[in-house]
């Protein structure tokens, strides 16, 4: 089995990545990814330092071929949360660019440069396992450091291609997008999908509206993004008519990784004449529903259930919720191809997030009429998304209290307009007098974990709100959930 497009006699010439100056046809790709491929064969896992460039897609491809589970690493990230990664996963090497400067934590990992034209023997086109693992990517949980997700070929063939079906994705398309390649959403359904569809993606390697606006106009025909990303888009609209007319000649917009505001929606919609279809994923499961474009605009859901995708809501009491009335909520467990394969060196997680062969989501939901799914929340409070990411409270928790002016921590998530939700820390400081500055709890957190995990906010108090038995109460902190 091969996760990406054969090449056929049409097909070499055709473009597979863009990335800014950096072109690759998918003849060329074929041939970096194949050489470098050679190059790895045998290891049992590779690290990729997963910048936004060519590199890192050249990279996962040659992982994909030679059948070694690629492990994709934030290049932000944190020294603590790297160590954990490296440690929980073992790999054999790293892969990155010959002019990346990698962190000391790498140091002890043989490197293997990752040239984007290839010379030297190509792997030869070894069928790999479907059931075996593609891509082990780090996910945050409510406590704890992230777990590995072990992602199958076949589980990630099965996602993209219930994808293609459902928005008539092909190689005629050009994805324009500027995700983090480190994550499902980026790497996955970004780079992956694709090249599985022997199309095109560009890549805009940091997020701007006016990147956006320059790709869409020059041939892109969909656009990938997190919910902050369309924020922006919908705040830059109101003065930008080039930028309407670029999104109004895409084929499809569409937004997933957190809940697109309605009024985002509404704004996008009503300057573009497009609606933005939004899908509903989760690193775990890879992609559940989708709102098929076309159908009627109904903002604040996600679709139906993809091809192959099996999904029940389910009460309190463990009772599947069979209502289709918009209103009676239950959470989310799905089943089907798409399913990951368990956490790396974690039988008892993956053995808890199941209820038989089902996967418990954690978000909840209503099912309307037609079988689309609402999201209308999550059963754990101590998850974040802020821009699209997922963050646990308590790696935050914890990171805040290795710093020396911390007494007591801890970390809730509030709306905001552009990150969806901000993190929030609460502090009771050592030294009431001489509590720890803002930005230095920031920089401490982005220096241990990564930046998007950084606090946005400090709250001092003199103690955190308590039970008789001493767990903090977060509803009762004065702005808390
Ligand atoms: C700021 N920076 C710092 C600090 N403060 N660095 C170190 N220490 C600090 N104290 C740097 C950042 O690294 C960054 O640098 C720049 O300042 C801006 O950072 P930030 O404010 O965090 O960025 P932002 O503007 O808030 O980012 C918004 C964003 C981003 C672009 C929308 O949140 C994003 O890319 N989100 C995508 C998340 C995603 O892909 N999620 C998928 C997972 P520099 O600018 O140089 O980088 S969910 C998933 O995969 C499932 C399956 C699904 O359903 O999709
Ligand atoms: P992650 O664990 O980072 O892969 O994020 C998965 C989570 O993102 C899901 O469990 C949902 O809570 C959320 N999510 C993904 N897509 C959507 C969407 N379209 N609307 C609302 N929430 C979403």
């Amino acid at each position: 089995m091969t996760l990406l497009h054969e090449l056929d006699a049409t097909t070499p010439d055709r473009p597979a990545l863009r990335f800014g100056a950096e072109r690759l046809t998918h003849a060329q790709l074929a041939r970096a990814a194949g050489v470098l491929g050679g190059r790895i064969g045998g290891m049992g896992r590779v690290a990729v330092w997963a910048t936004p460039t060519a590199r890192t897609a050249v990279a996962v491809v040659a992982a994909l071929l030679a059948g070694v589970p690629a492990v994709p690493l934030n290049p932000r990230t944190g020294e603590r949360e790297l160590a954990h990664i490296l440690g929980d996963s073992a790999p054999d090497a790293v892969l990155a660019g010959p002019e990346d400067v990698l962190p000391a934590g790498l140091a002890a990992l043989p490197r293997v440069d990752v040239e984007l034209a290839g010379t030297g023997a190509a792997v030869p086109a070894a069928p790999v396992d479907p059931e075996s693992p593609a891509l082990i990517v780090y996910t945050s949980g409510t406590t704890g450091p992230p777990k590995g997700v072990l992602l199958s070929h076949r589980a990630v063939a099965a996602s993209l291609d219930a994808l293609a079906e459902a928005w008539s994705w092909t190689a005629d398309d050009v994805l324009v997008h500027a995700l983090p390649l480190f994550h499902v959403h980026g790497l996955v359904l970004g780079i992956l999908g694709p090249l599985r569809r022997g199309g095109e993606v560009r890549h805009l390697g940091a997020f701007s509206v006016a990147g956006v606006a320059r790709e869409l106009r020059d041939g892109g025909t969909m656009l990938f993004g997190v919910p902050t990303m369309y924020h922006r888009i919908a705040e830059a609209l109101d003065e930008d008519e080039d930028l309407a007319a670029a999104l109004a000649g895409a084929r499809l917009l569409v937004s997933g990784s957190a809940a697109l505001p309605v009024h985002d929606h509404e704004r996008i919609a009503a300057a573009t004449g497009r609606t933005v279809v939004e899908r509903y994923g989760m690193t775990e499961t890879l992609m559940n529903t989708s709102v098929r474009p076309g159908g009627e605009p109904r903002p604040g859901t996600v679709g139906p259930p993809l091809a192959g995708v099996d999904l029940r809501l389910v009460d309190e009491d463990g009772s599947a919720v069979e209502e289709l009335d918009g209103e009676t909520v239950g959470e989310v467990q799905v089943r089907g191809p798409n399913l990951f394969s368990g956490y790396l060196n974690r039988p008892e997680a993956t053995a808890e997030a199941f209820d038989g062969d089902w996967f418990r989501t954690g978000d909840v939901a209503v099912r309307e009429a037609d079988g689309g799914v609402r999201l209308v929340g999550r059963k754990a409070t101590d998850l974040i998304k802020s821009g699209g990411y997922k963050i646990g409270a308590g790696e935050i928790e914890n990171a805040l209290l290795d710093h020396p002016g911390v007494r007591e921590a801890a970390v809730t998530g509030e709306p905001d307009p552009d990150l969806g939700e901000r993190i929030v820390a609460w502090v009771v400081p050592r030294d009431g007098e001489k509590p720890p500055a803002e930005a230095e709890l920031a920089d401490h957190v982005a220096g241990l974990l990564a930046p998007h995990k950084r606090p946005r906010v400090v709250r001092y108090l003199h103690a955190l709100p308590r039970n008789d038995m001493g767990k903090v109460l977060k509803k009762a902190l004065p702005d808390g959930r």
